[in-house]
């Protein structure tokens, strides 16, 4: 090429994202998760303020790439330490949570329920990757009908377990709750839209009007026992199918 350099940048590494290296098996989404909130809280610039509170298993390992103060909680707690530390900084942080289906849609289903419907001003990524990753791949609340995971060998029956929650909507459903969306990071133009979502959710916060959630759908190929395009096809098909992708709720006033 002559004269100028005409490259242009169309993909830079965001200012708020680590280079820890992420201690995930290939083909696991979670990532992908991180990368698309640094670019919400760099595109909101809030990285100083923002403060991330997160529960137990492979999602709250991710934590480690996004480059902000973060404290780990007990299983499932996140939402309460999380109302703590936001009331004790008098709305100053920007304080978020990251939590797996296995953490807030199980043990931790009490906490967020309530954390939501109080209208606190925070701010939850709900990884949903359809079981536990990090202990083995057992069966979760988000596991789908049919699905065969270590605990459901013949398949999710939901006459002894029970139907898969949606988490997503079942937060919309409370009034605390300002924003609530699902979102796929399976390509590029659904990724620009989990970044929209993560930005909105922060902005419900920012605005002190309520709480905002966004579940992202994940992987877990060793979890599945799946390789690593497997997974993500099967994501694609079946998790896609039962969990529709969408906003459910954005109010810009809690009533
Ligand atoms: C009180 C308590 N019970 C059980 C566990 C064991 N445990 C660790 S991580 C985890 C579940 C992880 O699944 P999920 O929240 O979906 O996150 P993922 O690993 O899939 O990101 C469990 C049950 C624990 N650490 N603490
Ligand atoms: S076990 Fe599953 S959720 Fe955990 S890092 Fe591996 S792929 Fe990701």
């Amino acid at each position: 090429m002559s004269g100028e350099d005409e490259r242009k940048l169309i993909c830079d590494t965001p200012d708020c994202i680590n280079n820890t290296l992420l201690p995930t098996c290939p083909g696991c989404l979670h990532g992908v998760v991180a990368r698309c909130v640094c670019e919400a809280i760099d595109d909101l610039g809030i990285q100083e303020n923002a403060i991330g509170v997160v529960g137990v298993g492979c999602h709250a390992m991710t934590a480690g790439a996004v480059e902000v103060d973060t404290i780990s909680t007990a299983h499932g707690r996140a939402p309460g330490v999380a109302t703590g530390i936001k009331r004790a900084y008098y709305g100053e942080a920007i304080v978020f949570t990251f939590q797996g289906d296995g953490d807030l849609g199980a043990i931790g289903l009490g906490d967020v329920l309530n954390a939501v419907n109080r209208g606190e001003k925070l701010t939850t990524i709900f990884f949903n990757n359809a079981g536990y990753g990090n202990t083995g791949g057992q069966m979760g609340p988000t596991t789908i009908e049919g699905q065969v995971t270590t605990t459901s060998p013949y398949g999710r029956d939901p006459a002894q377990s029970g139907f898969p929650l949606h988490m997503a909507e079942m937060m919309a459903s409370l009034r605390g709750c300002a924003y609530s969306a699902r979102v796929g990071i399976n390509n590029l133009k659904n990724y620009a839209g989990a970044r929209k979502a993560v930005k909105a959710a922060f902005q419900k916060q920012m605005d002190n009007i309520g709480y905002g959630f966004v579940e992202f759908l994940c992987t877990c190929p060793p979890g599945w026992k799946k390789k690593p395009d497997e997974a993500f096809h099967w994501m694609e098909k079946a998790m896609m199918e039962e969990y529709q992708l969408g906003e459910f709720k954005n109010v810009d006033e809690i009533t």
